[in-house]
């Protein structure tokens, strides 16, 4: 519950930030919409592999870059044949998650790995709010030593 309400109080800041820079040139009817804005705003979208259709043991791409306050649609698929794991947990402490979306499920708030079997597809909403570079990684016996691991960088 704490968490949430933090994740919240997060997510209040960065629109404050947000609304506090852009203040300055708008007229108090745009800054009043623009927080409503945010969540409008369309997402950019990346695409990340789990390892691929030859079973190779890496992310595609391996390095993600992001810009806090922006939104963003990460989308995840697994076009091998075992189970992988898009772990990274620090990068998911420093941005508010929207939504994860999966089939027909839509998963709201927090989220700190997600988990893909062979084919599948999921959707992940955020904006990221805390700048720094995360460590991403595979946890499943063997991956990550195979070189299932990357970095994400939020700028
Ligand atoms: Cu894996």
């Amino acid at each position: 519950m704490t968490k949430i309400f933090l994740k919240i109080l997060q997510f209040i800041c960065i629109v404050l930030v947000l609304l506090s820079f852009t203040i300055l040139t708008a007229t108090p009817t745009e800054a009043a919409s623009l927080s409503g804005d945010l969540l409008k705003q369309p997402p950019t979208e990346i695409t990340v592999s789990l390892g691929n259709s030859a079973n190779e043991l890496k992310y595609e791409p391996n390095h993600l870059e992001f810009l806090a306050g922006k939104r963003y649609k990460l989308k995840l698929i697994n076009p091998s044949n075992q189970k992988h794991y898009f772990t990274a947990k620090d990068f998911a402490d420093g941005i508010w998650t929207q939504k994860v979306e999966a089939g027909k499920v839509e998963v709201k708030g927090a989220i700190h790995e997600v988990e893909l079997k062979p084919g599948a597809e999921a959707e992940w909403v955020f904006v990221p709010i805390k700048p720094g570079k995360y460590g991403l990684r595979c946890p499943i016996a063997g991956h990550t030593e195979a070189g299932m691991t990357g970095d994400i960088v939020i700028q």
